[in-house]
């Protein structure tokens, strides 16, 4: 697949979560689901918005996803690419420096290490470019061990409660605790949300831009994007959910691309 063309002002961008509104959770994309997107690309312009990073991201949609997307932001456009090509990273340790990035790290590590689960793997903290990925049973788990753990969180709040200790531990030291996915949390500076890929998108001029994605609810990490004024926000709850609504606002009006 060819490069996009240059974005012109005035176009549609839809902006789309990974997991849960593209695929399910740390799965990859189908082939229906991926050709709805390209045929949704004849029609307006197409961008991801993940915590996730970029082979993250190549793994769930596959490896040409930097030229198959318009935009792709990994790690809420802290790794940017726009028709393919990186155009800004940003350095998590650079902006909140090493003092309070190794607290940190140093706190978490004790925290899990008093975490009794029924298993525990490998990579317990995963340092990306912009953001922490932090997990208490470790990143390296199998996608059964992944459900286990997600099914128990669901009744123990291990991960709520770890991040409102986080909270009350790194007050006032400027920074945000979003779970996002099923094993994990992301930790990144203030303001470091998905709508930091907004203030990217800014020159670009778009006429509209909609958002969809599934956690969209308060302590989501979908929450702050979906409901900036600087977006049409659609809350999805699976991706057949997502190309039922891009179905209708796109391909069913019989009228010009809404904004
Ligand atoms: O859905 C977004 C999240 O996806 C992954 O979460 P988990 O592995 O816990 O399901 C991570 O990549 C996380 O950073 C990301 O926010």
């Amino acid at each position: 697949m060819a490069a996009a063309a240059s974005v012109r002002s005035g176009e549609v961008l839809c902006l789309f979560d990974v997991d849960g509104t593209l695929t399910e959770a740390r799965q990859k994309i189908t082939q229906h689901m991926d050709e709805f997107m390209q045929d949704l690309r004849r029609k307006v312009k197409v961008g991801v918005v993940s915590g996730s990073d970029v082979d993250k991201i190549k793994e769930q949609l596959g490896d040409e996803v930097l030229t198959r997307a318009d935009y792709v932001f990994a790690e809420n456009g802290l790794v940017a690419y726009k028709a393919g090509k990186l155009l800004a990273t940003q350095s998590i340790q650079n902006h909140i420096g090493d003092e309070i990035l190794q607290n940190l790290i140093n706190y978490s590590l004790n925290y899990m290490a008093k975490i009794k689960l029924p298993r525990k793997r490998g990579t317990f903290i995963e340092f990306r470019n912009g953001m922490l990925n932090i997990s208490p049973v470790g990143r390296s788990c199998s996608q059964e061990e992944r459900i286990e753990f997600f099914e128990l969180d669901k009744k123990e709040k291990i991960r709520e409660r770890f991040v409102a200790d986080l909270q009350r531990e790194f007050a006032g030291k400027g920074l945000t605790f979003s779970i996002g996915g099923q094993i994990s949390f992301d930790v990144f500076p203030d303001g470091w949300d998905k709508r930091y890929c907004l203030g990217i998108l800014e020159s670009d001029n778009f006429k509209a831009i909609h958002f969809f994605g599934d956690k969209t609810s308060p302590g989501g990490n979908d929450y702050e994007i979906y409901s900036d004024p600087r977006t049409i926000g659609h809350s999805v709850t699976s991706p057949a959910d997502t190309r039922r609504i891009c179905d209708e606002l796109f391909f069913n009006s019989g009228a010009s691309i809404p904004s």
